[in-house]
């Protein structure tokens, strides 16, 4: 059976929409107007690699294409959730089999042109998905396929979580994957994939099937778990290993669940992280539980985003949450891609610049999560001075502490015993000259809650930081840990010219 993608419809954002609901608060007036990141972007594209472009354009067949400056097609091959994450690269090119993808591979590893990889582009690390070089994306590959009979669906690497979403809503099952739309499917498996049912049954790469993969040498493999070394690598370990094409997961049932956004306003916070702490001590695999903490002048204002894999949330389990004045609830009984559209509102404006870092803690105690809220505000008022449009976003996200304990032996989580919860600290601005400055305020951050949660007792001063939140200069050690060496060693087997090594992002 083949599903039809259903297009989303443009989103608002987390900090208007709050704003919207508490007027007080108007101080993130983002404009929800969208822009091609061409248009914004002041660089002129390098000549240098028009010949590489020439040569993919006569090797490729003609399911594929590339494409220049000043096209519609190049602007979206190039766009990304936000614009410090877009470059001006040569030409773009849309691969639409996977023979072609490994066409361009040898091309580009032949000519030595840098080149990048783009799924979904929710990359905030500037060029981990863009480049100066030739520009991949892999729009084409579109397809969502369901298989019912053998339990897993195959979905093309161009696909983002909404298309999968509306695609299985009212098959009776779904896959285990991202929970916020216009995230792709491609970044997000590859690193690891946090799910609203991890509890339940894993991390995205703990519920995979195969993966058809196009080589750094330009072939095309199936990996499966008989393939023990790849295997390995591609569950967590990013790009480093060649192109996926197809990502084939097993699917799990899925009836209609429970859940919504609650909005708090700032003079609740005691009253929320009360809510947490005791969340922490429940032990239901069908709950899951997201507290955004955003920065505003006035204070710290918070949400509760709550999730239960069932019509019916178990009695009490969300008592706290629902218990707190809120001025805003849309929590009740819905299908699961109703349930995951209405959290559009989390993703900036895509005229705004970004950066994120991942904080690993092992619970939201008390001094954790006020060091959270300090931090937040901290340099929430540090870099407001600089740009009255900057937002602070973080998003707590407790799991049960066998969360990772669905799976085996993976790239990431280096260490499967225990439960780490991966924490986004989100910064989204418009001052063009505030990047580096950002990325400093981040690892301060990160640096103060981690020691916190070490004097609190948590052995996290090397706890593995989530790939896909990791700031863009996290050492590896810090995200592999123990597994660095054998993820090193594959890939020198992989790819021994080092052609993944064109293309940024977090390099074995
Ligand atoms: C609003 C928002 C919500 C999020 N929610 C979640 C969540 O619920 N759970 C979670 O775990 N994470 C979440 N994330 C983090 C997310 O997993 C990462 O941002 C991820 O990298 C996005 O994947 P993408 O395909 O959209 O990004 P891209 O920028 O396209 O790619 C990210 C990386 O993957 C590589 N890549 C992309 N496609 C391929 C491919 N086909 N083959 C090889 N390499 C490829 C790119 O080269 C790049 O290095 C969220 C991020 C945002 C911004
Ligand atoms: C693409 O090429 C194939 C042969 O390789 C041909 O059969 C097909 O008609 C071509 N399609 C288009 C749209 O040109
Ligand atoms: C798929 O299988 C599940 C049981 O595993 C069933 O509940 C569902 O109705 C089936 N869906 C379709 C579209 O056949
Ligand atoms: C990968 O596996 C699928 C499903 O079994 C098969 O259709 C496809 O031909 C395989 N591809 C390769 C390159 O072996
Ligand atoms: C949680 O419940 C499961 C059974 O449902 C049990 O095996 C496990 O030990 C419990 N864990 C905690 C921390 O209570
Ligand atoms: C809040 O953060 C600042 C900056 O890191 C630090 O100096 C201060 O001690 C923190 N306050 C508390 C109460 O932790
Ligand atoms: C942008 O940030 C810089 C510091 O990096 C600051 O000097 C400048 O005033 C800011 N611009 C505006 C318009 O606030
Ligand atoms: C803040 O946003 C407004 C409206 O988009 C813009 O005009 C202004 O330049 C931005 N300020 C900074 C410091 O970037
Ligand atoms: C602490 O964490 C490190 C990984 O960061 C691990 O190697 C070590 O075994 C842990 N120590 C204890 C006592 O759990
Ligand atoms: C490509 O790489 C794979 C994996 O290392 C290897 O098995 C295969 O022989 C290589 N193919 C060519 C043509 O070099
Ligand atoms: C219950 C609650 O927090 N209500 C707030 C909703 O927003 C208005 C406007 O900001 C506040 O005045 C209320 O206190």
């Amino acid at each position: 059976m083949t599903l039809r993608c259903e297009p989303m419809a443009s989103l608002d954002n987390l900090f208007s929409h709050i704003s919207m609901l508490s007027t007080t608060f108007l101080v993130v007036a983002f404009s929800l107007v969208s822009f091609s990141h061409a248009s914004i972007l002041t660089a002129t594209p390098s000549g240098r690699y028009q010949s590489t472009c020439r040569r993919i354009a006569n090797a490729i067949s003609n399911s594929s294409q590339v494409f220049y400056p000043n096209s519609i097609q190049y602007d979206a091959d190039i766009e990304h959730a936000i614009v410090s994450s877009s470059q001006v690269s040569a030409c773009s090119v849309e691969p639409g089999s996977a023979a072609d993808v490994g066409v361009i591979l040898r091309v580009l590893g032949s000519t030595r042109t840098p080149f990048a990889v783009k799924g979904g582009g929710h990359a905030f690390n500037p060029g981990f998905s863009s480049t100066s070089g030739v520009q991949i994306s892999m729009t084409r590959f579109s397809n969502i396929e369901l298989n019912n009979a053998t339990g897993t669906v195959d979905v093309g690497s161009g696909v983002t979580w909404d298309q999968v979403y509306a695609a299985l809503d009212s098959t009776g099952v779904n896959i285990v994957g991202g929970r916020i739309p216009t995230v792709g499917i491609s970044g997000l498996t590859l690193g690891g994939g946090y799910a609203f049912m991890s509890n339940q049954y894993g991390l995205s790469i703990d519920n995979m099937e195969r993966y058809e993969l196009a080589l750094p040498n330009g072939t095309i493999t199936n990996v499966t778990e008989s393939n023990k070394d790849l295997w390995f690598a591609l569950r967590g370990g990013g790009n480093n290993f060649g192109i996926v094409t197809k990502f084939t997961y097993k699917t799990v049932p899925q009836g209609q669940v429970w859940g919504g956004t609650l909005n708090y306003n700032v003079d609740q916070l005691d009253l929320v992280k009360e809510a947490v702490l005791k969340f922490q001590q429940k032990n239901d695999t069908k709950a899951a539980l997201n507290v955004p903490v955003i920065y505003t002048p006035a204070g710290a204002i918070s949400a509760a985003v709550l999730f239960y894999n069932a019509p019916t949330p178990a009695p009490g389990i969300f008592d706290d949450f629902l218990a707190i004045p809120s001025n805003q609830s849309d929590v009740k009984t819905r299908s699961f891609a109703d349930m995951f559209n209405s959290l559009s509102f989390i993703n900036p404006p895509n005229t705004a610049r970004g950066r994120v870092n991942g904080v690993s803690v092992t619970q939201y105690s008390s001094s954790v999560f006020d060091a959270f809220v300090n931090q937040t505000l901290f340099w929430g008022g540090k870099i407001a001075a600089l740009d009255p449009n900057l937002t602070v976003a973080i998003t707590l996200e407790p799991f049960l502490k066998d969360v990772f304990s669905h799976g085996s032996d993976s790239a990431f989580p280096p260490d499967r015993s225990h439960a780490l919860f991966p924490t986004a600290v989100t910064f989204a601005y418009t001052n063009t000259s505030l990047d580096g400055t950002v990325s400093k305020a981040l690892r301060s951050y990160s640096d103060a809650v981690t020691a916190v949660a070490v004097v609190d007792g948590q052995n996290v001063s090397h706890a593995a930081v989530y790939p896909n939140y990791a700031l863009f200069d996290t050492p590896l050690e810090d995200i592999y840990g123990v597994n660095l060496p054998r993820l090193h060693a594959i890939r020198k087997a992989v790819d021994p010219k080092d052609v993944m090594g064109l293309a940024g992002g977090f390099k074995l």
